[in-house]
C-alpha cells in the first residue's frame, strides 16, 4: 500500500493498529472529593479567621457534588494515589522518591499502558523505531522521559517529548504518521501519561473536581506492515491560538523570580472555565467541519466522533454543531463519569473503549482540544 510522491518517492499510507490504556484502580468519588474540600476549606477558614475577618483573606465556600456533576458530567476520577490529596491540610498527593536508577512515574505508567497496544498490534517493541511522550506536563526537564521509555522498551530509533496540552497526543498522531507516510520512521508508538493529579490546584473548588490520571499508548505502521485489525490514517489536521485561559506558570525560571518558590496558585493548572467554554466550543466545530470539508465529506459521513474528555455539555454542544443534530447514543463516546478529564489521553481513551462495531469503510474522527489554545483531529477508516 505505498504510492510514488511527486518527487517520485515512495509514500506509505500510515495507520493505528493497536492502542492500550492504563488506568490506575484507586477512585475517588465526587462525594469523597467534596467531603475532603469541606473539611480543607473549614480548617483554612479557622486558621485565617483574622485576616478574613479583616477582609484580608477570602473565605472558602464549601464544593457541591450535584453541582459537580451538573456543570461537567464527571461523577469520579481515577488517580495513581489518594496519598495526600484527601489530606485537608495538605491536598496534594504524595509520591515515593525515586532513585535515578529507577523508572520514573511517568515511564512506568507508559511501559503498561505500551504493553497492551503493542500486543494488540502484533508488534514487538524491538520493532518500534520512534517513540513520541506526548502529555500536557513532564515529569523532569531532560533527559527526555521519551528516550527512558525508549530505553526500557528496548525500542530502536530516537524518541522525543511533546508538550500541547490536552492536544498533545493527536498533535503526536500527525508527526508520527507524517514520518511513517515518508518513509522515515516505520514503526511508532505514542504514550501518553497523565498525571494531572499532581498539577491539578485541590484546594480550588472551581477545579478541583475536574481531572483523573490516565495513560494511553498507539502504535502506527505502515498499513501493509499490520497483522490484525486496523484503523487507516486518512488524515490529520492540527491548529493553535495562543490564549492565557489554560495557564500553568511553573518552569525552570521559578526560583530566579521574586517569591519564585513560594506557594503560589498560578504554579498549578488555572483556567478561566467559562471563557474556554464559550471560546473552544466554536473553535472546535469549525476546525472539524474545516477538515471534513477539504477531505471531502459531510459530517453524515462520520459513523464516531471520540472527543476530548472535558465536559460533557460541551462535547455535546461540539456533537450537535458538527453533526447538525443531537448525536445519536454512543455516536459522541462520554467516559468522563467514571474517569474525568484525562488531559491528552482522553480522546485517545475514548478512542480505544468505543470502536467495537464498527465495519469497514466506517469513518471516524478522534479530536482533541485544551491548552494554547490547540486543536488536533486525525480522521480514520476502519480497513
Ligand atoms: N461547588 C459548588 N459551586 C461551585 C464550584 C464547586 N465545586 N465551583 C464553582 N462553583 C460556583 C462558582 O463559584 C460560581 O458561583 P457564582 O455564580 O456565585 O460566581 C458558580 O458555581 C458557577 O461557576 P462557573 O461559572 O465556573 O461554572 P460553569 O458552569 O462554567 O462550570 C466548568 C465550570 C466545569 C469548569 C466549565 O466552565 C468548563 O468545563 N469549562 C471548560 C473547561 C475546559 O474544558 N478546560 C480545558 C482544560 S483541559 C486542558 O486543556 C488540559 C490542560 C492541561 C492539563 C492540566 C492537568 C491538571
Amino acid at each position: 500500500m505505498w504510492k510514488q510522491s511527486s518527487k517520485g518517492r515512495a509514500m506509505y499510507q500510515p495507520a493505528i493498529t493497536g492502542t492500550g490504556v492504563f488506568v490506575p484502580p484507586e477512585v475517588i468519588t465526587n462525594e469523597e472529593l467534596v467531603e475532603s474540600y469541606n473539611w480543607h476549606a473549614d480548617w483554612f477558614n479557622a486558621e485565617h479567621a483574622a485576616e478574613i475577618a479583616a477582609g484580608k483573606v477570602e473565605a472558602k465556600e464549601h464544593s457541591s457534588a450535584e453541582f459537580i456533576f451538573k456543570a461537567s458530567g464527571i461523577l469520579q476520577r481515577h488517580v495513581l494515589t489518594r496519598d495526600g490529596l484527601m489530606d485537608p491540610e495538605r491536598m496534594y498527593p504524595h509520591f515515593r522518591q525515586r532513585s535515578d536508577d529507577e523508572p520514573c512515574l511517568m515511564a512506568e505508567m507508559a511501559l503498561k499502558a505500551a504493553a497492551e497496544a503493542l500486543a494488540k498490534a502484533g508488534v514487538a517493541a524491538t520493532e518500534i523505531d520512534l517513540v513520541i511522550c506526548a502529555a500536557s506536563n513532564m515529569e523532569r526537564a531532560y533527559p527526555a522521559v521519551s528516550i527512558e521509555i525508549q530505553k526500557l522498551l528496548g525500542a530502536k530509533g530516537f524518541a522525543f517529548d511533546m508538550m500541547v496540552g490536552c492536544s498533545s497526543a493527536t498533535v503526536a498522531v500527525q508527526a508520527a504518521s507524517d514520518m511513517i507516510r515518508n518513509g522515515s520512521v516505520r514503526k511508532a508508538l505514542i504514550v501518553s501519561p497523565e498525571i494531572t493529579t499532581g498539577h491539578i490546584e485541590w484546594r480550588d473548588r472551581d477545579c478541583h473536581f475536574i481531572f483523573g490520571d490516565a495513560c494511553t499508548a498507539v502504535v502506527l505502521e505502515r498499513a501493509e506492515a499490520a497483522q490484525g485489525p486496523l484503523f487507516l490514517i486518512r488524515s490529520c489536521r492540527c491548529a493553535t491560538e495562543f490564549s492565557n485561559n489554560i495557564r500553568n506558570n511553573n518552569g525552570f525560571l521559578r526560583r530566579n523570580r521574586p517569591d519564585g518558590m513560594a506557594d503560589r496558585r498560578d504554579m498549578q493548572f488555572v483556567q478561566e472555565g467559562r471563557r474556554v467554554f464559550k471560546e473552544v466550543v466554536p473553535l472546535v466545530s469549525a476546525h472539524i467541519l474545516g477538515h471534513l470539508h477539504d477531505e471531502g465529506l459531510e459530517a453524515a459521513a462520520l459513523s464516531r466522533l471520540w472527543l476530548h474528555q472535558a465536559n460533557k455539555a460541551m462535547n455535546d454542544m461540539i456533537g450537535r454543531r458538527v453533526l447538525g443534530r443531537d448525536p445519536r447514543p454512543g455516536e459522541t463516546p462520554n467516559l468522563l463519569q467514571e474517569y474525568a478529564n484525562t488531559s491528552s489521553a482522553g480522546a485517545i481513551l475514548a478512542f480505544d473503549m468505543s470502536s467495537d462495531g464498527m465495519e469497514p469503510g466506517d469513518l471516524g474522527l478522534i479530536c482533541s482540544y485544551g491548552a494554547g489554545y490547540s486543536v488536533g483531529s486525525v480522521l480514520l477508516e476502519r480497513a
